[in-house]
């Protein structure tokens, strides 16, 4: 479903027919040939009364458009090249999309491990070959097996609800739900600009309350790199 008087609902019918739909999302309407049967139009049938109904229904959209990406293990362990099993699940415009999918898909402490959930701007795949995230790079944080949820949900408020001052620079979040400790992912656009990823970096840190150092990894360095790569810059 697309909300027609959104100039930034640029989601297609089709991501929107693969997925949910959430009823939050609906235009108003105020036209009494859709009242059902034996409903009683109310005397109070003001421009006002309409007004306030109208905004109660409206949906509110977000900045960007955000699309929720999954690579399952299963079909990961059988992929030829990696990610080609990743899926992008469901895109959404506005915050009423956001909670109509939120609400209804696992979070990570309830993924299989190996799981890969993503939430990426639209338009943008969450791979180092993706032309916006090539000369990118991450910041992550790390939490014991399960305990991922509440800071994967503050990570998307604050990135959906643009609280970033580089915000720009975001192409999107990553959780990875592993046997060793999850790790949740922020990708970024331009490693080199060091100042927005150190501010990145410390907004995040405080959105989470997230004590720990973190570090940023360049993906030109992970694309080379067999074992791990070093963090180019700490916070
Ligand atoms: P990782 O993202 O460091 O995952 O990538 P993790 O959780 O540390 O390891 P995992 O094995 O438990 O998944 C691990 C490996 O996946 C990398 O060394 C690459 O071989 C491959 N890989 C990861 N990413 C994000 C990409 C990517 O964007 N493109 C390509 N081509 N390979 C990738």
């Amino acid at each position: 479903m697309v909300v027609e008087d959104s100039p930034r609902s640029t989601i297609t019918d089709d991501q929107i027919n693969n997925t949910l739909t959430n009823p939050n999302s609906r235009v108003p309407e105020t036209d009494e040939d859709d009242l059902e049967e034996g409903e009683i139009v109310g005397d109070d049938d003001t421009a006002s009364s309409k007004a306030s109904n109208a905004i109660v229904h409206q949906p509110h959209p977000l900045e960007n458009s955000w699309t929720f990406w999954f690579d399952n293990p299963s079909a990961k362990a059988k992929q030829a090249a990696w990610g080609s099993s990743m899926r992008p699940i469901y895109t959404f415009a506005t915050v009423e999309e956001f909670w109509g999918v939120y609400n209804n898909i696992h979070h990570p402490s309830k993924l299989a491990i190996g799981a890969d959930f993503h939430c990426f701007k639209y338009k943008i795949e969450p791979k180092w070959e993706d032309p916006v995230c090539a000369n990118g790079g991450k910041w992550t944080v790390i939490f014991p097996r399960g305990k991922s949820d509440t800071c994967w949900l503050y990570t998307l408020l604050a990135m959906i609800g643009e609280q970033f001052d580089h915000g720009d620079e975001i192409c999107g979040a990553v959780v990875n739900v592993r046997n060793r400790p999850d790790k949740i992912a922020i990708w970024t656009k331009n490693a080199s600009n060091e100042a927005a990823q150190m501010s990145i970096g410390k907004q995040w840190k405080e959105f989470l309350d997230y004590k720990e150092t973190i570090g940023f990894i360049f993906h030109e360095d992970a694309k080379k790199l067999d074992k791990a790569a070093k963090n180019r810059y700490v916070v």
